[in-house]
């Protein structure tokens, strides 16, 4: 398998632990996503994944892209350990959990979204920052209560486990801290992610251990 990445994507972040979870290897191919206009909008990549994203995982000679149907994709091919729960009611709620990460959060805060508020809107860097921590504390706010509710030992989304929630999680509290977030009305999302940060597949998958880091 080829991973297309980029240290710092978290959408990244995400299939670089579920990849390390369910301990399949893998070539990393880099993309720098600054460097010259960004490698990710040329060809060849823009051929392989027309979405022009990263992350994209390439298997058998087909590229997918969208970090969350890779992971499903994962756990479909190798059930084990399994990133859903098993009750479809425990599922919803973990889907809901990540795709409140992947939906409502992380997309408003994509490099694109912020060059086009520098570039186009006007905003200055400091706007910027305030863009960027106002969406990560209006989406934490929900998941901060789903979490208290769901999370059975306080080191994981839902239940005792690891599920889709928690790879969704970690990426994004490492981006919080990076754009300096204040996270005390988060008590909770700090704790699952103080657990699951220090594992050997989430620290293994950061940023800073990537090949590509600066
Ligand atoms: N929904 C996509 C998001 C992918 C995404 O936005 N990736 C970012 C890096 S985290 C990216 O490629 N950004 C490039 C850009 O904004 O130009 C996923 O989950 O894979």
């Amino acid at each position: 398998m080829k991973l297309y990445t980029y240290f710092r994507s978290s959408a990244a972040f995400r299939v670089r632990i579920g990849l390390s979870l369910k301990h399949v290897a893998y070539d990393a191919v880099p993309l720098h996503l600054t460097r010259d206009g960004g490698e990710h909008l040329r060809e060849p990549y823009r051929r392989a994944n027309p979405q022009g994203l990263v992350p994209a995982l390439e298997d058998d000679g087909t590229v997918i892209g969208q970090s969350l149907a890779i992971l499903e994709y994962l756990d479909e091919r190798y059930p084990q350990p399994p990133f859903l729960p098993r009750t479809p009611l425990e599922r919803a709620r973990v889907r809901s959990m990540a795709l409140s990460i992947a939906c409502d959060i992380h997309p408003l805060n994509n490099l694109r979204v912020l060059n086009y508020l520098k570039s186009r809107v006007g905003c200055d860097e400091e706007a910027v920052k305030q863009w960027y921590r106002h969406w990560i504390a209006e989406g934490f706010r929900g998941l901060e209560m789903l979490v208290r509710d769901s999370s059975a030992d306080g080191k994981h989304c839902l239940g005792n486990s690891i599920t889709l929630a928690d790879i969704c999680l970690v990426p994004q509290m490492y981006n919080a801290r990076r754009f300096n977030c204040d996270l005390s009305a988060f008590p909770t999302l700090v704790k699952v992610d103080e657990h699951l940060a220090g594992l050997p597949a989430f620290a293994g998958a950061k940023p800073e251990a990537q090949p590509d880091a600066q």
